[in-house]
């Protein structure tokens, strides 16, 4: 913990604001202070990650390398502040010297390099890694443009780019001196020495990758882990300099711009993979850049190469980093000249595997030729592998070609990307414990039953300290007087806080806090919007991704049907309630978007009709993202996690929710089963098909959307007015949902469950009227939302995967 105290940190910052505007404080811009304040407290981590970098170099820790594709950190500001354990030292610090520091913080650009959950839970990760000692880092792609910003015109998503590092960004410290070389194309020559194999790589086009590192502060513990991004630069010495010469820079700049091209977008699609090459070159440019510099970091540091696996862990958030397996075993193979077998051994040992979806369509697999052309020397090294691996199963299912077929990596002209990670890896882990089930026993059922002991579930969980202490600093408050503080370092003694969910005063404390962040969202949206919303009313909740699984479509059509019976009954006795939602669609989801525009029309209607606009308003909040996120959830009275069962791997959102005291609405879906198991049934409100039921009508057939449609007037109605003009005079707008409610035969369930949702929701609101009751409820939620922090998750891949030790523990 940083020891300082309010007088000097005040001078530290007027002198860091001096030296590096040259001006005076007074003269200075808002930015100039935030500026100012973050440059400061990057002094004042850099000391500590020097120490922590020292101390894991003489104990020679394990380390652990998390690659992930995506880092969605949101802002730093705030979390460093907290997590140095200076945040209110400088708050009043700063006021002292005439400034607010929460308008600071809203200055500071949302790092969005990731899409949603994925990239979440990456960076919740590295947040409890550090938090409990673990020596554990990020390794990723400094994209310079990260996820797009989100604008509703007309209705409908428009895309602008984003552009995070206008301004540059203070957290990170580029190195400049680690920078690796990446080779890709050419050709592999092979040559006999000594009787042995000797690969050459030859007329490859070298790629630098240039890391940037940014700290990550652990809480109170004086631990400093790195992320490091990497960011693609054209080599000076591999233009063309003869034709540079000639006035024809052409060629240099194609160069140029097609090596800058690897770390210059974020690709924004989450559940739909396309076999794009600059896709498989920015894996394979981060994976090769990073397995590099652990290896020369180990052996610059007196490592013994023979003992790698014993000293570091590489774990793969989801395919996206599988080009890992192969790359390592290069360098060990033809870098380091260890054999096959004991290469093989050790990445075995090394490399593990989290799956985060079953969704068919988002299975990466490489076309063949494509991959060859690009990483031939990989390519070969996988073809080995799978010539073993299928050697193997030969031997073990004699004559089950369909199995073999099924669970060889190169199959039909691809390589399978889960299949080698499968292979590749000593653990395989889903994210709750119905998606791991489902793995196991469905979609990689084969390679259960081939490999039993490497599969394993990892319920994902949330860093409190960001979602509850920064988030709700009010809440975390009543929480520290009512059942002290242990609950910071030790988050599941939240449950002691369950003996106050009778507590009437307690209960009024919640509410006045929920009401206060309500405010603040109402506000907000007043001031983004213009949208007037009644703070008294339910706020109803739905941020998330969109895509036709998460159902949007379902919460939108009860709307439009409650919107239908107001108007035939506008005495109709409902609880008035502000409907939210907010979320991106990948670009080329033309479904998911014309959903986002089905709910921006549905809104408009609602929010101008006089005669409903007292009891209900829908708004659709522009642009969701990590800052909007912490201002939005603690504001929320009901959590809406209602996915087709089966089709959230886990959801993280929902813990969000409940560990900020909202009342969930959900269906037995992902992580949504474990959050019911720890607050019952009487805290929740559960309705929809059963994952027994779902899997059934998948395999078996027997649904009919049309015939429930067409039998139902209620339901014909809403489905009509999707093209009948109710809400839009072009009446193909909407038509891309009615077909697939209607004509495709609602892949997912919607009609089904609708009368369900139905009920489930008149519950919520009679839970809802009674107030005691439903604080009650909000209480037991946040009582038992401790066990989803991502502290709990990451001791159990401390321990159960990664085999490091983790110090926090060791001082307790
Ligand atoms: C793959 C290939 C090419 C381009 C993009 C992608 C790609 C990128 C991101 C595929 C998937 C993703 C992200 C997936 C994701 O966020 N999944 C979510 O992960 C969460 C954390 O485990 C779970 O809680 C969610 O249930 C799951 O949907």
């Amino acid at each position: 913990m940083l020891n300082i105290d309010k007088e000097t940190f005040k001078s530290d910052y007027i002198q860091k604001f001096i030296e590096i505007h040259g001006k005076d404080l007074e003269e200075g811009t808002d930015y100039n202070k935030y500026e100012a304040l973050a440059s400061l407290i990057r002094d004042y981590v850099a000391k500590m990650w020097i120490d922590t970098n020292k101390r894991y170099k003489e104990n020679k820790s394990k380390q652990v390398y998390y690659f992930s594709m995506e880092f969605l950190l949101g802002r730093l500001l705030g979390s460093n502040l907290l997590n140095l354990g200076i945040n209110d030292l400088c708050r009043e610090g700063l006021n002292e010297l005439g400034i607010d520091l929460t308008k600071l913080e809203y200055l500071e650009e949302d790092q969005g390099l990731g899409n949603g959950g994925l990239g979440r839970l990456a960076a919740c990760f590295l947040d409890s890694m550090a938090s409990l000692g673990i020596s554990g880092h990020g390794c990723g792609i400094r994209y310079k443009h990260g996820f797009f910003n989100q604008k509703i015109i007309n209705f409908s998503q428009v895309e602008v780019p984003d552009d995070w590092l206008k301004r540059g960004n203070l957290w990170e410290i580029k190195k400049s001196d680690k920078a690796r070389i990446v080779k890709f194309g050419g050709e592999v020559k092979v040559e006999y020495i000594d009787g042995n194999l000797k690969f050459h790589h030859v007329n490859y086009e070298k790629v630098q990758a240039v890391p940037y590192d940014m700290p990550i502060v652990g809480y109170k513990n004086n631990v400093v882990n790195t992320l490091r991004l990497w960011s693609a630069e054209p080599l000076s010495n591999e233009f063309d300099f003869s034709s540079f010469n000639r006035g024809d820079f052409k060629k240099a700049m194609e160069y140029k711009d097609s090596v800058e091209a690897i770390s210059q977008v974020l690709y924004p699609d989450d559940s739909f993979y396309e076999g794009k090459l600059l896709r498989l070159k920015q894996e394979y440019f981060f994976v090769s850049a990073g397995i590099q510099s652990i290896i020369h970091h180990f052996k610059s540091t007196g490592g013994n190469i023979k003992e790698l696996d014993e000293k570091i862990a590489i774990h793969m958030n989801d395919t996206h980093p599988t080009l890992a397996v192969p790359e390592l075993m290069r360098i060990l193979v033809d870098e380091e000249g260890i054999g096959w077998d004991n290469a093989w051994r050790m990445t075995n040992n090394i490399m593990s595997y989290t799956n985060h979806t079953i969704l068919a369509e988002a299975l990466e697999k490489w076309p063949v030729d494509m991959f060859k052309k690009l990483l031939p020397r990989i390519f070969m090294i996988i073809q080995e592998i799978d010539r073993r691996f299928c050697e193997g199963l030969r031997n073990k299912y004699p004559g089950q070609w369909d199995k073999i077929n099924k669970m060889q990596i190169i199959n039909g002209g691809f390589v399978k990307m889960a299949n080698l990670a499968i292979v590749g890896s000593h653990s395989v882990n889903g994210v709750a414990k119905l998606h791991t089930e489902i793995l196991k026993k469905q979609e990689m059922s084969d390679f259960y039953y081939c490999y039993p002991n490497k599969f394993n579930n990892k319920t994902n969980g949330i860093t409190h300290r960001r979602w509850l202490m920064i988030a709700n600093p009010q809440l975390t408050e009543l929480l520290k007087k009512t059942i002290g503080d242990s609950f910071i370092t030790h988050p599941t003694d939240m449950i002691n806080f369950q003996k106050f969910a009778k507590d009437s005063g307690v209960q009024e404390e919640l509410k006045r806090i929920k009401n206060r962040n309500k405010k603040k969202l109402a506000d907000y949206i007043y001031k983004v919007q213009g949208i007037r919303v009644d703070e008294e009313s339910m706020f109803d909740v739905q941020v998330k991704r969109l895509h036709a699984y998460k159902r949007q479509t379902l919460n939108c059509i009860r709307i439009m049907d409650l919107y239908n019976r107001l108007l035939d009954n506008p005495n109709l006795d409902i609880v008035p309630r502000t409907f939210i939602f907010a979320g991106k669609s990948a670009p080329g989801y033309y479904l998911a978007k014309d959903i986002i525009t089905l709910i921006n029309t549905v809104a408009n209607k609602i929010n101008n009709d006089n005669r409903v606009n007292k009891k209900i308003k829908v708004v659709f909040m522009e642009n969701y993202r990590v800052s909007l996120a912490e201002t939005i959830i603690p504001a929320a009275d009901l959590s809406e996690q209602i996915s087709t069962t089966t089709k959230e791997a886990s959801g993280t959102s929902n813990m969000k929710f409940m560990m900020n005291g909202a009342v969930t609405i959900a269906t037995l879906d992902g992580a949504n089963v474990e959050i019911r198991d720890e607050v019952g049934d009487d805290n929740i409100v559960i309705f929809g098909l059963t994952e027994r039921e779902v899997l059934n009508y998948y395999k078996n057939g027997g649904y009919n959307s049309q015939k429930l449609i067409n039998n139902d007037d209620r339901i014909k109605k809403i489905i009509n007015s999707l093209i009948d003009g109710t809400y839009s005079k072009d009446t193909n707008k909407f038509k891309s949902i009615y077909q697939n409610l209607v004509t495709y035969n609602d892949e997912f369930f919607v009609i089904k469950d609708f009368y369900s949702y139905l009920e489930a929701q008149k519950k919520v609101d009679d839970l809802y009227r009674n107030t005691s009751r439903w604080q009650e409820m909000c209480a037991v939620n946040i009582a038992h939302s401790g066990i989803f922090s991502s502290d709990r998750t990451i001791k159990e891949y401390a321990t159960g995967i990664w085999g490091s030790k983790c110090m926090y523990e060791n001082l307790q």
